[in-house]
C-alpha cells in the first residue's frame, strides 16, 4: 500500500509545504495550552510512535500508526497523547492523502523547529495500517523512568541506538514537562519548556535531591521547580553517558547537530522507503541513505 491511498489525478502531487503550515498553524494558535504550545507533547508523540522499535524482528516504529489503536493507545507510557493525535486531526481530514505515521512524524520535526531547535531532516512515505491487520505490540517497549542505565541501553540498543545518540535524544527533556494525571511525575527540566535548547544538560550538572513527596522518586533542584526522573539522573550517574552530557552542556551545536542526525533516524526505523524516496522537506535537501 502507498503513503498516499486516494491519487485524484495523475498530476497529484503532494503539498508537504501546505502541511506543515497547517502544524505551524496549530503550535501558534492554541496557547492555553499547558506552557502555551502544543509543540512538546507533538514531539512526545513522534518519539513514542516511533520508539516501539525492535532492530531484531523489524516490528515496531512509526511506520504503520498503530497508536491510533488499543492496546497500544491505552499504555501507560502513552498517556496524554491523545491530545496529539486529536489536535491533528483536522490536519488529516484536510489533507486526507497523508498518512497518519507521516504527520505524526512530521509534526514533531516541526514542533522542533518551531520551538527553536535545528532543522531535522524527514522525507514521507510511511503507510497506515488496518486494525485488523496489525499484530499488536507488546506493552513495555518505551523507557520506563523509574529504572536504571542498564534499562535505558537495553531499551535504546534494541532500536539500534549507541550510548552518545542516547544522550543526544535525552536532550528533548529540555521541552515539556511531566503531569501528575498522566505518569505520576510532576514539574519541567527546564525554566523554558517551550524553547528546544541545551537546557537539559545544563541544568543536569546542576545539584539534585530526592523530592519529599509520596509520589513516585523524583529528583528537584534547590529551586524546587524543576525536576529530573530517575533515568534522567543516570545520564550523570553512568560515566560514559556523562561524557555526553558535559559535551552537549558546553556546545550547543554539537547537540543541535546530534539530536537532529539521531531524531531523524528514530523517526524512520522500520520504514521502508524505497517505493517513494522523493524529497520536499526544505530541511531535507538530499534523500537519505
Ligand atoms: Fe520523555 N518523558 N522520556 N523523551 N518526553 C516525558 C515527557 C516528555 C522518558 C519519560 C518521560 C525521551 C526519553 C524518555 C519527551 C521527549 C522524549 C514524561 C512525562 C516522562 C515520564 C509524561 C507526562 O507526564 O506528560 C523516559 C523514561 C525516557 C528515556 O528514554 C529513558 C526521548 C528520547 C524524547 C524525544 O523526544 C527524543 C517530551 C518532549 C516530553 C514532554 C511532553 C509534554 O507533554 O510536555
Amino acid at each position: 500500500s502507498s503513503a498516499i491511498p486516494a491519487t485524484p489525478s495523475k498530476d497529484f502531487k503532494p503539498d508537504y509545504q501546505a502541511v506543515r503550515a497547517a502544524i505551524e498553524d496549530v503550535l501558534e494558535s492554541n496557547d492555553e495550552y499547558d506552557d502555551g504550545s502544543y509543540g512538546p507533547v507533538l514531539v512526545r508523540l513522534a518519539w513514542h510512535t516511533s520508539g516501539t522499535y525492535d532492530k531484531n524482528d523489524n516490528t515496531g516504529g512509526s511506520n504503520g500508526a498503530t497508536m491510533r489503536f488499543g492496546p497500544e493507545s491505552g499504555w501507560g507510557a502513552n498517556a496524554g497523547l491523545g491530545d496529539a493525535r486529536d489536535i491533528l486531526e483536522p490536519i488529516k481530514k484536510k489533507f486526507p492523502w497523508i498518512s497518519y505515521s507521516d504527520l505524526w512524524t512530521l509534526a514533531g520535526v516541526v514542533a522542533i523547529e518551531a520551538m527553536g531547535g535545528p532543522q531535522i531532516k524527514w522525507r514521507p512515505g510511511r503507510s497506515d495500517k488496518e486494525e485488523n491487520g496489525c499484530v499488536p505490540l507488546p506493552d513495555g517497549r518505551l523507557p520506563d523512568a523509574s529504572r536504571d542505565n542498564k534499562h535505558v541501553r537495553d531499551v535504546f540498543y534494541r532500536m539500534g541506538f549507541n550510548d552518545q545518540e542516547i544522550v543526544a535524544l535525552m536532550g528533548a527533556h529540555a521541552i515539556g514537562r511531566c503531569h501528575a494525571d498522566r505518569s505520576g511525575f510532576v514539574g519541567p527540566w527546564t525554566f523554558s519548556p517551550t524553547t528546544f535548547s541545551n537546557g537539559y544538560f545544563t541544568e543536569l550538572k546542576g545539584k539534585w535531591h530526592k523530592k519529599k513527596w509520596n509520589g513516585p522518586i523524583q529528583y528537584e533542584d534547590k529551586t524546587g521547580e524543576l525536576m529530573m526522573l530517575p533515568t534522567d539522573m543516570w545520564m550523570v550517574w553512568d560515566k560514559k553517558f556523562r561524557q555526553y552530557v558535559d559535551l552537549y552542556a558546553k556546545d550547543q551545536d554539537k547537540f543541535f547537530e546530534d539530536f537532529a542526525a539521531a531524531f531523524s533516524k528514530l523517526l524512520e526505523l522500520g520504514v521502508p522507503f524505497e517505493k517513494r524516496d522523493f524529497n520536499t522537506s526544505p530541511s531535507s535537501p538530499k534523500p537519505m541513505a
